[in-house]
């Protein structure tokens, strides 16, 4: 090209686009190279340790909140308030003295911890998820460290500690929600504007550490800290402070699990922290969605989801507005979270007297029916690496046992479900979950391409279709040597 021919204009252009693109992959190159981060992750990677693979075989919990806020039901003097339940101290603006003396009325006489046990391990949950103390700041516990708590209420008795009991005797694990955000506690700050809100917030966050250390001893068979309320500048803004405080629970309980919203680095980036890595040992943004499958190629970390019933009630409210999900709606949620390899909770607010709503107690009992045929395509159920993802719905995979599970959701007029399985991998048989002796037709239609012929088109539920894989050996040991450290 003779560049005499190019006009000004051009040329100018030309010039600006080469110093634009050079300055912008200047700006990529800096954003690439790490920031000095002295309290970021603790590891880099997934945890492999035993703890951890038993948190990831397990893939449903349940979620349980309960507190002050479950006696008034959403209804504050005459006035209904849709926003969630446990937020209502906020929506009614409720004045602290009468907010806090409902301490007073909170006397769940109906709580039996061997039903709750019961009804989370009837529907199939592995885990059990309690809010120890929402952001109303009351206990759920008896603590040495404050009277805002169930022994100062007409109940006395320790719900928290009967309910890991009862759990535990049902061979369920327990993780515990805690809220750093706390409106009762004198000296609990949103932000530190002065010397006097300093001291007062180091006077908090000491209360919080024995507390967690008050926990952690008094009920140590459980698995996990659930940390939530993190958001506030006094919190975020020291991130030496979080950070210490999970290595701290971690020794004083090893394999102890801990969601990233607990922390925050030094800059202030949360969940992950200046250079992207993830503070704690699983992603918990996932509060009432599910990343998109495109996030989850395959996010390279653990994560849960966690699930409201209706729109976003998760408290006990007595009115339910809105979009109320049904059971199939949370199977199939359970399902994407599981084949995008994430946990999955489904939240559940116990009435005041300590039992269960109608729709709750129903909805347990329809996902544990489910579980109990299908179960096996949830538990210890993983991605499926290389199976693209078809209408019908979703896979999971369960690579100790070679199996590829279908979990059907729309069944096609034509009654063939279309599969794409990756190179290397071969269906030896192909059957239905409830039904594994009779062997469906799978006819190929192309390079790694099928049909599989149902013999069976009505399906009331859900459904799976097993497939049993066979790997080439070379794929396999490729595969072997793709596997990420342990760390
Ligand atoms: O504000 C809380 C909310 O009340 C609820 O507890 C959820 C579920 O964990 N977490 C917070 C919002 O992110």
């Amino acid at each position: 090209m003779n560049i005499r021919c190019l006009s000004k204009p051009f040329l100018f252009l030309t010039f600006a686009l080469l110093i634009g693109s050079s300055i912008s992959s200047f700006a990529q190159e800096a954003s690439k190279s790490p920031k000095d981060v002295q309290y970021g992750a603790l590891y880099i990677g997934k945890r492999h340790d035993p703890d951890m693979n038993q948190w990831r075989q397990m893939r449903f919990g349940e979620f349980l909140h309960f507190g002050l806020y479950s006696i008034l039901g959403g209804s504050w003097q005459g006035k209904h308030y849709n926003g969630a339940a446990e937020w209502i101290k906020a929506w009614a603006h409720i004045p602290d003295s009468a907010y806090f003396s409902l301490i007073h009325q909170f006397n769940p006489v109906d709580f039996d911890a061997d039903a709750w046990a019961a009804m989370a391990k009837k529907m199939g949950a592995k885990y059990v998820r309690i809010t120890t103390k929402h952001h109303e700041g009351f206990c759920l516990w008896p603590s040495k460290y404050t009277d805002f708590d169930i022994a100062s209420s007409p109940y006395k008795k320790d719900l928290l500690g009967e309910l890991i009991d009862a759990c535990n005797k049902a061979g369920l694990k327990v993780s515990l929600y805690y809220s750093i955000l706390d409106w009762h506690h004198p000296d609990w700050r949103s932000s530190i504007k002065s010397e006097s809100d300093s001291v007062a917030y180091t006077k908090y966050k000491k209360y919080v550490k024995n507390q967690l250390t008050e926990l952690l001893e008094r009920y140590p068979s459980i698995i996990g800290m659930w940390f939530d309320g993190t958001w506030d500048k006094s919190w975020k803004n020291d991130g030496e402070f979080s950070y210490k405080l999970e290595k701290y629970l971690k020794k004083i309980h090893p394999g102890l699990i801990v969601n990233a919203r607990l922390r925050a680095d030094e800059y202030g980036a949360r969940h992950f922290d200046s250079n992207g890595h993830l503070m704690g040992d699983y992603e918990d943004g996932f509060e009432r969605k599910l990343p998109s499958a495109s996030d989850t190629a395959v996010l390279g970390y653990d994560w849960e989801g966690i699930m409201t019933i209706p729109e976003n009630q998760w408290g006990y409210n007595k009115i339910w507005n809105g979009h109320v999900k049904t059971a199939d709606e949370m199977i199939e949620l359970m399902t994407q979270a599981v084949s995008m390899g994430g946990n999955f909770l489904v939240n559940f607010g116990p009435k005041p007297d300590g039992s269960f709503r109608m729709e709750e107690q129903y909805m347990a009992k329809a996902i544990g029916a489910w579980m109990k045929v299908n179960g096996r395509a949830i538990y210890g159920c993983d991605h499926a690496y290389g199976w693209e993802k078809q209408n019908w719905g979703y896979y999971t995979s369960d690579t100790v046992n070679h199996k590829i599970y279908m979990v059907v959701f729309n069944t096609p007029i034509s009654g063939l479900l279309k599969v794409k399985s990756p190179k290397g991998q071969h269906i030896n048989r192909c059957y239905a979950l409830s039904n594994p002796m009779k062997y469906l037709q799978v006819e190929n239609i192309g390079k790694q391409e099928f049909y599989i012929h149902l013999i069976k088109q009505e399906h009331a539920q859900p459904y799976v279709i097993v497939l049993d894989i066979k790997q080439d050996q070379k794929k396999k040991r490729e595969q072997n040597y793709h596997q990420p450290a342990k760390t």
